[in-house]
C-alpha cells in the first residue's frame, strides 16, 4: 500500500522538486510529516517570503520551484508575492493545505471555503483535488501547466486528510505512470519567416532592437547577441521586464527604456524598424502623453505569451518560441554593413563622499566593489535610474527586479537567489521603506547562514513617490515619510552581520568583505540624501 502522501512526494521527487519554500501550519502537518531526507525546507516567516525566494529560485534555476503555505490566511498573505510572480512568468507549484474534508461544510477553523478563488487571478490554474486519491495527478498537471510557456504559477490545495489516504494498487499503478509522464514543448520557428523579418532589418536604415525579461528566461541571451552584432542594431531593454535581456555593458546598449509612451516614442526616434523579443509592448506608468511609437516605425514583436501579442497597442506580433525565435534570426541575418552606434556614456566614476551620499556616489562605490560575476536583485525605488547607470552587468541572469513592482520581493529574493546561485556573489540593493515590506527575509538569511549581501538606501521617505507626486501634481500627500527606522539595529535583530557606512571607503570595504564572507548574511546601510521634489 501507498500512501497519497508518498505518492505525492514521489511525484515531486521525480520532477527534481525537492527544495520547497514555506510557512506551515497544522493543515499541512500531514503532507510535511516525516519530511524525505533527500527534500530540503526554507522556513520563511511571512509567507510572502517563501514566495519570493521560490520565484528568484525558480527564474535563476530555469526550473519551477515548490511553495507550501498555510490554507487561506496563508494564501491571504502570499497573495501579493504571488502577483509578482505572475506578471514574472515563474514556474511556482503553490500548494496550501485545507481543513478535513468532512469537517470543511462546518467551517471549521481555517476552512478554506473557496480555496481555488483565493489565489486568482495570480495563477495560471487552480484545482483542489475532487478526491484523495486524485491529488498526486492534479500536481502533475499543476506543474506540467506552469512549465509551458508562457509560465507562472499554480495552485493546488490539499485537504489534509488526503495526505494519510491509502492508495491501492491500481491506483497506485495509475499514479506510477502520470509521476513518470513526460511534457515536451517542442520548439523551432519558420526558416521562411526568419528571411523575411532579416530582409527587413536589412532594408532598415537605423534598426532597433528591445529585448526583455523572457531572453534570460528561456536563454535567448547569446543568439539576441549574435543578432544585434550582425545588425549592428542598437539594444534597448523594454520597461519593467525583469531582466535586462542583454548585457549591460556592451557598446550596442543603450539601457532601459523608460516607462512612458511619450518617452518611448521619443527615445526611438529615428529608428524606423524596431524589433522587440521577449517582452511586452510596453509596460508603461505613469501616463505620459505621446504617440506609441516615432512617425515611421514600424515594429515587429516576438512573444511566446498569446495576451502580450493580442493587447499589443502597436505594431505586429508573431507567436513563438523567443529562443528558437532568436537563433532563427541569427541563423538568417546577413552582416551589414551599417557603421555602429555611437555607444553611451561610461560608467561614472567613483568619488569620495560622506553621508547622506548622493544615491549616484552610492552605487558608482557599490558598483566598483563587487566583481563582474555578482547577481544584482534591487528594489530601491528612487534610485533604479542612479542603479542602473552604475551598475552594467554583463552576463545572463545578472540583474532581477520584479516585473510586477510588488514591493516585498527585494530582499527574499536575494535570498532565494543566493540559494540558486551559491558560487555567485548576490548583492541586494534596497530602499530603506521597501526593505521593510519582507523583512523577515533576513532572519531565514541568518537562519540558513545565506551568504547574502545587502545595500540599503537609506533617504527616510518613500522617494519615488513623493516624485511621482510632482508628477501627477498631487500635493499633500500623507505617508511619504519614514524617521526612526533603525535598519542596522532590525537587520542585527535577526542575526544579520549589519554595519552603517559613513563614506563611500567605507562602502567599497564593507561591500567586499560582505561579499567575501560566504558564511553569513551581510547588511550595510548608507544614509542618502532626500529625492529632490
Ligand atoms: C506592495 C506595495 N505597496 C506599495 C507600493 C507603492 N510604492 C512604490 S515605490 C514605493 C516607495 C519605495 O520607497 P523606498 O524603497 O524607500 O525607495 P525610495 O523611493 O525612497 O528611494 C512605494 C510605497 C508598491 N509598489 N507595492
Ligand atoms: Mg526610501
Amino acid at each position: 500500500m501507498t500512501s497519497v502522501r508518498q505518492a505525492t512526494l514521489d511525484l515531486f521527487r521525480t520532477h527534481g522538486l525537492t527544495t520547497w519554500f514555506g510557512n506551515p501550519g497544522s493543515s499541512e502537518l500531514t503532507l510535511l510529516e516525516d519530511f524525505p531526507e533527500d527534500f530540503r525546507y526554507v522556513l520563511g516567516l511571512q509567507e510572502m517570503v517563501p514566495v519570493g525566494m521560490a520565484d528568484a529560485y525558480a527564474q535563476i534555476t530555469r526550473r519551477p520551484a515548490v511553495v507550501n503555505v498555510h490554507t487561506a490566511p496563508g494564501m491571504g498573505n502570499a497573495q501579493g508575492a504571488l502577483y509578482n510572480a505572475f506578471v514574472n512568468k515563474t514556474p511556482l507549484i503553490v500548494t496550501a493545505g485545507n481543513q478535513r474534508r468532512f469537517m470543511q461544510n462546518q467551517y471549521c477553523l481555517l476552512t478554506n471555503i473557496d480555496p481555488t478563488t483565493v489565489p486568482k487571478p495570480f495563477v495560471k490554474w487552480a484545482a483542489e483535488p475532487a478526491i484523495a486519491s486524485e491529488a498526486p495527478a492534479v500536481l502533475a498537471h499543476a506543474i506540467h501547466l506552469a512549465t509551458t510557456p508562457p509560465m507562472g504559477p499554480v495552485f493546488v490545495s490539499l485537504p489534509m486528510d488526503d495526505m494519510q489516504a491509502e492508495l491501492d494498487d491500481t491506483q497506485a499503478a495509475d499514479v506510477a505512470v502520470v509521476r513518470d509522464r513526460k511534457v515536451t514543448h517542442a520548439v523551432g520557428f519558420p526558416a521562411d519567416l526568419a528571411e523575411q523579418i532579416c530582409t527587413r532589418i536589412e532594408a532598415a536604415t537605423s534598426p532597433a532592437l528591445i529585448v526583455g525579461g523572457d531572453v534570460d528566461r528561456y536563454d535567448a541571451w547569446d543568439a539576441v547577441i549574435g543578432l544585434a552584432e550582425r545588425t549592428q542594431s542598437v539594444v534597448w531593454t523594454a520597461p519593467i521586464t525583469g531582466w535586462s535581456g542583454f548585457p549591460e555593458n556592451h557598446p550596442l546598449y543603450q539601457g532601459l527604456l523608460p516607462p512612458g509612451a511619450g518617452w518611448v516614442s521619443q527615445a526611438l526616434t529615428g529608428r524606423d524598424l524596431v524589433v522587440v523579443i521577449g517582452a511586452p509592448v510596453f509596460r508603461y506608468y505613469p501616463r505620459v502623453p505621446g504617440p506609441y511609437l516615432p512617425q515611421g516605425t514600424s515594429l515587429i514583436h516576438i512573444t511566446n505569451d498569446p495576451d502580450e501579442a493580442a493587447r499589443a497597442p502597436v505594431g505586429d506580433a508573431i507567436i513563438a518560441d523567443v529562443r528558437s525565435a532568436a537563433q532563427a534570426l541569427l541563423a538568417a541575418a546577413k552582416p551589414t554593413q551599417r557603421s555602429a552606434p555611437p555607444p553611451r556614456a561610461p560608467i561614472p566614476a567613483v568619488e569620495h563622499a560622506e553621508t547622506p551620499l548622493k544615491p549616484e556616489s552610492l552605487w558608482a562605490a557599490v558598483g566598483h566593489a563587487a566583481p563582474a560575476d555578482t547577481l544584482w536583485v534591487s528594489e530601491a525605488g528612487s534610485n533604479e535610474i542612479a542603479i542602473t547607470t552604475a551598475i552594467r552587468p554583463g552576463n545572463p541572469l545578472s540583474h532581477l527586479t520584479a516585473a510586477g513592482e510588488g514591493l516585498g520581493f527585494g530582499l527574499p529574493a536575494a535570498v532565494g537567489a543566493q540559494l540558486a546561485a551559491p558560487d555567485r556573489p548576490v548583492v541586494a540593493l534596497m530602499g530603506d521603506g521597501s526593505m521593510h515590506y519582507a523583512i523577515t527575509a533576513l532572519w531565514t538569511a541568518a537562519h540558513y547562514k545565506i551568504p547574502v549581501t545587502i545595500v540599503v538606501a537609506s533617504n527616510a521617505e518613500y522617494g519615488i513617490l513623493k516624485e511621482f507626486g510632482k508628477w501627477e501634481k498631487t500635493p499633500g500627500v500623507p505617508g511619504m515619510d519614514l524617521p526612526g527606522l533603525n535598519v542596522v539595529g532590525t537587520a542585527a535583530s535577526y542575526g544579520v552581520d549589519a554595519h552603517e557606512a559613513h563614506t563611500t571607503d567605507e562602502v567599497i570595504k564593507l561591500v567586499e568583505s560582505g561579499i567575501a564572507d560566504r558564511e553569513r548574511p551581510t547588511l550595510i546601510n548608507a544614509r542618502t540624501t532626500p529625492v529632490d521634489v
